[in-house]
């Protein structure tokens, strides 16, 4: 099967397994695990931070920031079709009693501006209205497609909302894709945001984990707020131990996703039928409308993997994700199979 379906389906490679049978455990909910602690370490030195935390997933890691940052009845900005929006099951509203102010980005790039933002605030002692607690961004951008937001954009955001006294969260599930994408460093791209949350579970090919990074201050809330949602792991080393190798190894690679999304997406864009600016694809997503093809996508797919090929949709598109799991081959044969698909359509 070639696997699209996202870049969380990566496996450890073989050094991370290795890694991981001989690493040096300890208990972490005692701070004692040393393994934990050296890539706690090494995430807040290459994110230019006073500390991080490793916690089990991007959604606890999202979730935990919007609680130390905000108090309940306070409202989030946030674009809407961000994954905390879209894709963590109202938890912002369940743990942090917060409302979601999902705020639409006119542009292509589903980056919000501070120009679209501002409308939205409620600053000042409003007796009616709920106060803006806390702005959450998202780089690179899942569903308008991993696009990127460059750092002049964020530090924008970031003065501004500053100036206000309003933190901003980073969900950075994928920040090393922007940074590569950009020609970056994720400490640059970053450098604004109060808090940053990125997954070692997608491109980097770790099996399990997710990391917050920010001040002293930030992330000692953070760990207490991880061990009230029982995420205080114990031997937790054992998975740190693959952290470490995405983590230093990982993203080194990346470069080859976004060069094999591309000419994904330069295939896909020839199809008939099929609308896609494969020149927005700059990392590992590829999202393309099938609308003109006058089938759904959940047809589509079926039909894909039915041919080998597993892929997402929903709505009127469908979203490939290229991973360390996926060759130029790969890439070739899943242009050729929708091609075949579409082709037999038309017959
Ligand atoms: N995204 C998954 C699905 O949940 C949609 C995927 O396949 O892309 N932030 C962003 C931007 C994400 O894309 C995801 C996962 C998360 C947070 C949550 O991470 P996990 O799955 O580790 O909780």
């Amino acid at each position: 099967m070639i696997d699209l379906r996202s870049d969380t389906v990566t496996k450890p490679a073989e050094a991370m397994r290795a890694a991981m049978a001989s690493a040096e455990v300890g208990d972490d909910v005692y701070g004692e695990d040393p393994t934990v602690n050296r890539l706690q370490d090494r995430a807040a030195e290459i994110f230019e931070r006073e500390a991080a935390l490793v916690v089990p997933s991007g959604c606890m890691a999202n979730q935990i920031a919007i609680k130390v940052h905000t108090k309940p009845g306070d409202e989030v900005i946030i674009e809407d079709r961000s994954h905390i929006y879209l894709h963590e099951m109202g938890s912002a509203s369940v743990i942090s009693g917060v409302l979601l102010k999902p705020t639409r980005s006119e542009d292509r790039s589903g980056h919000l501006r501070w120009s679209e933002i501002e409308p939205a605030l409620h600053i000042g002692h409003d007796y009616h209205g709920s106060a803006t607690g806390l702005i959450c961004l998202e780089n690179s951008h899942n569903m308008a497609g991993g696009t990127v937001m460059t750092a002049e954009h964020c530090n924008d955001i970031c003065d501004r909302a500053h100036s206000h006294n309003i933190p901003v969260h980073l969900d950075g599930a994928r920040i090393f894709n922007a940074a590569v994408a950009l020609d970056t460093t994720v400490g640059e791209l970053t450098r604004g945001c109060d808090s940053v949350q990125f997954c070692l579970s997608k491109g980097l090919g770790a099996p399990v984990g997710s990391m917050l990074v920010g001040s002293r201050e930030f992330i000692n809330e953070a760990r207490a707020w991880r061990k009230r949602l029982g995420g205080g792991m114990r031997q937790a080393g054992i998975l740190a131990a693959a952290g470490l190798i995405a983590l230093e190894e990982s993203p080194k690679r990346l470069r080859e996703d976004h060069a094999n999304a591309r000419r994904l997406a330069e295939g896909l864009a020839e199809i008939d039928g099929i609308s896609l600016d494969h020149e927005s694809v700059v990392t590992n997503i590829v999202i393309f409308d099938v609308s003109a093809t006058g089938r759904t996508p959940a047809d589509i797919c079926n039909n894909l993997r039915d041919l080998g090929v597993l892929a997402l949709g929903w709505d009127s598109v469908i979203r490939m994700v290229t991973h360390n799991g996926i060759s130029l081959d790969d890439v070739d044969l899943t242009n050729e199979t929708v091609n075949k698909i579409l082709i037999n359509d038309r017959r």
